[in-house]
């Protein structure tokens, strides 16, 4: 309808019990609530019948908007893409977030979608929507992807804004009600810092963000992470930002904020080794006083030759043995990611990657290992090379749907060994103690874990894999110690006409 002034948000769900309100929707709603439209938006972790709230909400909308990144994700976005043009072929589908901004052309390319936009999306989307609205044409808006004649058209990128020139996000628009009952924990992301100085062979980040590291200061980020936890009494923030410690001096100013202010919440980061090395057992400790409870760290890798191909020549072990008892000694969870399977690593490298985690894990209890497979997702420097190195690239945006580093099979990791891989990944689970965002394994859980952690330690030293029974064991007793999934159904996440944070 192209009178109306009704968007439609959709975000498909991404298989994770980690739930709560997607930033980049709430993102793009503060400048369409402030032009006086009205956002409904729809997310099927909290909706189970989303197909069909969608297509009874946008009976009398403008446009469909969805946000998606590479992988899962997809699945959803095609299968309501689809429902919303057998009703309507003229209904404007618009597909958002990181990846049509990494694939722009070929995800215009599928025939259900009309228009991508590229990056940030705040005024994108406005504009768009006032074209639509105008039936006026889309071709002088920056930073977006729409079909003339048939054929996709790119326009010129858009100019990346700093944080600190962006709206406030619409958290008004998040039923945390939900999210809580989905996630058993009341919880929100917030973002303080916009990307990322390196540039890591796997990551995307530089393809987007362009590695300007830009910030909120920190008297902004006291503020309003305070304003925030205590309107939608939340127990956890979650910085989205990828590399938090990137300025030493604001990361301190924000902690004696947080503690002059007397934040009752708990909050998490991401940062790189080499940056949370640089703090003293004193400053961790004020961070902590502060609320901060936990590092999430990328090591990918333990091997100094894969280090080197994955671009990580910042990171140094030694640093990471010291920044460790450091955290740990604060009361901050040290909790670091690993990537299996980088081009260069072979049994050696990974071998020298699982005994650093046995060797921190030994030492630092407390320190928390989670991993992945290597999976080179278009935007990233190592891209490039994904076909010379015998990957298989999909060529349509439905072949991405099954593109996720939990079981990517790798030409160089395949068959026994990509099962072996997965086993020691399994075994790792079991091993040492991990707390997740959401949900624990509860008491009964961690017991059924922690009586099979010796032996997993045991098989892990000695890298022996076969019959696993304890990882048997485990999945036996946790079935029957299973609580059933919880009843959510959020009936409605708006409509909402005008901002009211
Ligand atoms: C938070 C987060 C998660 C959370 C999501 C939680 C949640 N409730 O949303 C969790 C932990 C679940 C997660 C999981 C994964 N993630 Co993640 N994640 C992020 C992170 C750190 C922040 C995302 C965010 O909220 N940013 C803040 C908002 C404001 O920005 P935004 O989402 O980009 O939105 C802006 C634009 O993209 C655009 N936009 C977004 N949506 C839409 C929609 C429309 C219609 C329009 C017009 C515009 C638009 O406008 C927004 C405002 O400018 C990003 C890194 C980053 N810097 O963004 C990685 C990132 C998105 N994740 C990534 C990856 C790889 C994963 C995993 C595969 C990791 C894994 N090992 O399993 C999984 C995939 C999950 C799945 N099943 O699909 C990659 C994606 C790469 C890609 N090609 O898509 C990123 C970019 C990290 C990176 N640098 O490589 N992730
Ligand atoms: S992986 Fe982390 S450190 Fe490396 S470029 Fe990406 S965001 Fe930066």
């Amino acid at each position: 309808m192209k009178s109306s002034k009704k968007i439609v948000f959709f975000v498909p769900s991404f298989s994770s019990t980690e739930a709560t309100a997607p930033l980049g929707l709430l993102a793009i709603s503060t400048p369409l609530l402030n032009a006086g439209y009205e956002v409904c938006i729809i997310d099927s972790t909290i909706t189970p019948d989303y197909k069909k709230r969608i297509m009874e909400e946008v009976k009398d909308a403008l446009c469909l908007g969805i946000s998606v990144i590479t992988g899962p994700m997809i699945r959803e976005t095609v299968e309501v893409s689809k429902a919303v043009k057998a009703w309507n072929p003229d209904f404007p589908v618009i597909l958002g977030g990181w990846h049509p901004s990494l694939l722009p052309g070929q995800t215009l390319e599928a025939p259900y979608v009309d228009i991508i936009v590229r990056g940030q999306g705040e005024e994108s989307m406005l504009q768009i929507a006032e074209r639509l609205g105008d039936g006026a044409p889309l071709n002088d808006i920056r930073g977006i992807g729409f079909k003339a004649d048939g054929k996709p058209h790119l326009t010129p990128e858009r100019p990346l804004k700093s944080l600190n020139e962006m709206p406030a996000k619409a958290y008004h628009l998040a039923d945390f009600d939900a999210y809580e009952k989905v996630c058993g924990r009341r919880w929100a992301m917030y973002v303080s810092s916009l990307a990322c100085p390196f540039n890591c062979s796997y990551c995307t980040n530089a393809g987007v963000y362009g590695r300007k590291w830009n910030a909120l200061p920190a008297d902004q980020v006291v503020e309003e992470t305070v304003e925030l936890t205590r309107r939608y009494r939340l127990e956890l923030l979650w910085m989205a930002d990828d590399n938090f410690l990137v300025d030493f001096d604001r990361a301190l100013q924000i902690a004696e904020g947080l503690v002059r202010a007397k934040a009752a919440f708990k909050w998490s980061i991401q940062a790189t080794t080499n940056m949370t090395a640089r703090f003293t057992i004193e400053e961790l400790r004020l961070l902590r006083r502060s609320g901060l409870h936990q590092i999430c760290q990328g090591i990918d890798s333990a091997s100094p030759t894969v280090m080197k191909l994955m671009n990580k020549d910042f990171q140094h072990l030694p640093d990471i043995y010291q920044s460790t008892d450091r955290c740990v000694r604060a009361g901050v969870i040290p909790s670091f990611n690993i990537i299996f399977g980088h081009p260069g690593e072979g049994p050696r490298e990974r071998r020298e990657t699982l005994n650093f985690i046995m060797d921190i894990c030994r030492k630092f209890p407390g320190a928390e290992f989670w991993t992945n497979i290597f999976t080179p997702y278009p935007g990233s420097p190592i891209f490039h090379d994904a076909a010379k190195l015998g990957v298989e690239v999909p060529q349509s945006l439905e072949g991405w749907i099954d593109y996720f580093p939990r079981y990517t099979v790798l030409p160089w990791l395949n068959g026994k060994d990509h099962k072996r891989v997965q086993t020691m990944r399994d075994y790792l689970r079991i091993a040492f103690d991990r707390a997740p965002i959401g949900k624990g394994p509860g008491r009964l859980g961690k017991a059924i874990q922690h009586l099979t952690a010796y032996p997993a330690r045991v098989r892990l030293n000695r890298d022996f894999y076969t019959f696993p029974v304890e990882l048997w064991i485990n999945r036996q007793l946790k079935n029957i110690v299973k609580l059933p999934k919880p009843n959510v159904d959020a009936k409605r996440l708006q409509p909402e006409t005008a901002a009211t944070t």
